[in-house]
C-alpha cells in the first residue's frame, strides 16, 4: 500500500536554536546535582538535538524546597489575587509573542506538525493561561446557614506545593492544563517535563518569569519517570499531584501518593475511545473527522477514537472512502508545508505501534492501507487502516497510540452501547448522527468523560476533561480544575446576636 507522502530526505533545518537546558530551580537555571545530562532526541532522525540536565532525587528535593519556602513565605499564595492575574495575562501576552519559536521547538523535540503547532496549540496554551488569569480574581468560597448560633464560612485556599507530571505528547498543553489552575489559584508549583521533550517548557517557564511570576514559584525539572517522578509523587512536602499518562503508570504514582503522605491525586489516563457512525449519519463528514479523530498528533492522542463502529448499512461505503482518505494523508518532515503527519515520538513507542500492527495482520483483521513503516529514517508510521476488526482483538482492546484505525461494524444501538461500553476505559466518544434522539440515547449510555455529537476533539479552555473508570480520576480544565487545587476551609463564629 503506498500513501501519498512525501519524505523529505534532508530534514529541513528547525528555525529556532535550543536555549535553555538546564533545570529551572527557584528562578534559575542550573545543573542537576549530579551533573548529569540526557539526550533528546529529534524523532525525524533519531539524532541528538541537545543534552539536557537530568533531574533526580535530589533536584526534586530542591525544587519542592523553593516551591515551599515560595508558598510559605511568599508573595504569590499572599499577593492580591488581582496582582496575581496581572502576572498571568503577560504570561500569556509572551507566549503569544514567542508564539512561532515556541511552535518550533515544540515541533522539533515531538515531531508534530509546525503548521498545527504553530496555528492551533500554541494560541491555545496562550488562550489557557488566559483563561486561568481570568480565574484568579474570582475565586469564591461560601457562607453556611448552620443550625445553632453560628455564623459559617467556608474559605477556599491554595494547596501549597503542587507536583505535576506530564507526558511527551501534547508537551505544552499539558504544561497549561496542570499549571493555569494550579497558579491563579495560588499555588507553588514542581513540574516533571516528560523525558522525550524537555524543552519547550524550559523555554515558556523563562517567559513565566519574565512576566513577573516571583522565584520558586515554578520550577521546571527534567528527568526520567523512575528516578525525578517517583521522588516527586513520594516527597512529604508536596501537598497535591496531578499527572496525565499512561493507566499502569497511574496506578504507580497513586500508590506512591498513598504510600507517603496520601497527597489527593488528579490522574488523566489512557483511553480507547468509540466512534460511532449512525446509520442516518452524513458519511463524508464523518469519514473525515473519524479520520481526524485517529490520525490527529500521529494517533498520539489519550482520547483518540480508536475504535470506529460503523453501522452495517453505511459500512462499505464508509470503508472505502476512509481508506482513500488514510491512502491521501500527507506524512512527512512536519517542518514541511502540507504535511498532516509527522514521526512517532520514539524508537519505543515506534516499535509499540508495530507491534500492534502485526498483531492485528495475525489476529485475522483485514489491512486495507498502510501496515508499515514509512521512508528509511525516524520514526514515521504510514497511515494504516484495518477492516473486519473484531472486539476480542488486541487492536480493539489495547491503547494503540498511533496512526492505527480499526473499524468495526454494528447492526443496532443497543449492541453498540454494549460494545462500546465494553472496555476498562472510559475518556471519550464521537457520535455521528442526525437524529436527535439516537445521539440523546447514546450519550446517556456510554460512560465516557467526554460525549463530542458530530464533532470530535473540540477542547476549549472552559470544557472539563478527564475520564470514567480506568481513564482516570478527577478533571481538567474549565472551573473543575480549580477544585483541583483549592483546599477546603471551614470557620465557625458564634454569634452574639443570632437574632440578627
Ligand atoms: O508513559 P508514562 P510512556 C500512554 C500511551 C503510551 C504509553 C506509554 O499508550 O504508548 O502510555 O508511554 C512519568 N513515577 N500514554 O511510557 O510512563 C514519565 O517520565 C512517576 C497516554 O511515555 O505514563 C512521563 O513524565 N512518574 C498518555 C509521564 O510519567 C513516572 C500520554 C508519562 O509517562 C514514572 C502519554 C514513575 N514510576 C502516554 N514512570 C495520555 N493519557 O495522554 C514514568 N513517569
Amino acid at each position: 500500500f503506498g500513501t501519498s507522502a512525501v519524505a523529505a530526505e534532508e530534514p529541513i533545518t528547525p528555525p529556532v536554536e535550543v536555549k535553555h537546558t538546564q533545570l529551572l530551580i527557584n528562578g534559575k537555571f542550573v545543573d542537576s546535582a549530579s551533573g548529569k545530562t540526557f539526550p533528546t532526541l529529534d524523532p525525524r532522525t533519531g539524532e541528538v538535538i541537545a543534552h539536557v540536565a537530568e533531574g533526580e532525587a535530589e533536584d526534586i528535593n530542591r525544587a519542592v524546597i523553593a516551591a515551599r519556602k515560595a508558598f510559605d513565605e511568599g508573595p504569590w499564595p499572599k499577593m492580591s489575587p488581582y496582582k496575581r492575574s496581572m502576572i498571568l495575562y503577560r504570561f500569556a501576552d509572551l507566549i503569544e509573542k514567542h508564539n512561532d519559536e515556541i511552535a518550533a521547538l515544540e515541533t522539533w523535540d515531538n515531531g508534530k506538525p509546525y503548521q498545527q503547532a504553530v496555528s492551533v496549540e500554541i494560541p491555545m496554551l496562550a488562550r489557557l493561561i488566559r483563561y486561568y488569569a481570568g480565574w484568579a480574581d474570582k475565586i469564591h468560597g461560601l457562607t453556611a446557614q448552620a443550625d445553632g448560633a453560628h455564623h459559617v464560612q467556608v474559605l477556599h485556599e491554595p494547596y501549597g506545593v503542587a507536583g505535576q507530571i506530564i507526558p511527551w505528547n501534547f508537551p505544552l498543553l499539558m504544561f497549561a492544563w496542570k499549571v493555569g489552575p494550579a497558579l491563579a489559584c495560588g499555588n507553588t508549583i514542581v513540574l516533571k517535563t516528560a523525558e522525550q521533550t524537555p524543552l519547550s517548557a524550559l523555554y515558556v517557564a523563562r517567559l513565566a518569569l519574565e512576566a513577573g511570576l516571583p522565584p520558586g514559584v515554578l520550577n521546571v525539572v527534567s528527568g526520567f519517570g523512575p528516578t525525578a517522578g517517583a521522588s516527586l509523587a513520594t516527597h512529604m512536602d508536596v501537598d497535591k499531584l496531578a499527572f496525565t499518562g499512561s493507566t499502569d503508570t497511574g496506578k504507580i504514582v497513586l500508590e506512591l501518593a498513598a504510600r507517603s503522605n496520601l497527597k489527593p491525586v488528579t490522574l488523566e489516563l489512557g483511553g480507547k475511545s468509540p466512534f460511532i457512525v449512525c446509520e442516518d449519519a452524513d458519511v463524508d463528514k464523518a469519514v473525515e473527522m473519524a479520520h481526524f479523530a485517529l490520525f490527529f498528533n500521529q494517533g498520539q492522542c489519550c482520547c483518540a477514537g480508536s475504535r470506529t463502529f460503523v453501522h452495517e448499512k453505511v459500512y462499505d461505503e464508509f470503508l472505502e472512502k476512509s481508506k482513500a482518505r488514510a491512502l491521501r494523508r500527507v506524512v512527512g518532515d512536519p517542518f514541511k508545508k502540507g504535511v498532516e503527519q509527522g514521526p512517532q515520538i520514539d524508537e519505543e513507542q515506534f516499535n509499540k505501534i508495530m507491534h500492534y500492527i502485526r498483531s492485528g495482520l495475525d489476529s485475522g483483521a483485514t489491512l486495507e492501507a498502510g501496515g508499515d513503516r514509512f521512508g528509511t529514517k525516524g520514526y514515521y508510521i504510514q497511515p494504516t487502516v484495518f477492516s473486519d476488526v473484531k472486539d476480542d482483538m488486541l487492536i480493539a482492546k489495547d491503547e494503540i497510540f498511533g496512526p492505527v484505525q480499526s473499524i468495526l461494524k454494528f447492526k443496532d444501538l443497543d449492541e453498540v452501547v454494549r460494545r462500546a461500553n465494553a472496555t476498562r476505559y472510559g475518556l471519550a466518544a464521537g457520535i455521528f448522527t442526525n437524529n436527535l434522539d439516537t445521539a440523546n440515547t447514546l450519550t446517556r449510555a456510554l460512560r465516557q468523560g467526554t460525549i463530542w455529537i458530530n464533532c470530535f476533539d473540540v477542547f476549549d479552555a472552559a470544557i472539563p476533561f478527564g475520564g470514567f473508570k480506568m481513564s482516570g480520576q478527577g478533571r481538567e480544565k474549565g472551573i473543575h480544575s480549580l477544585r483541583n487545587y483549592l483546599q477546603v476551609k471551614a470557620v465557625v463564629t458564634p454569634l452574639k446576636n443570632p437574632a440578627w
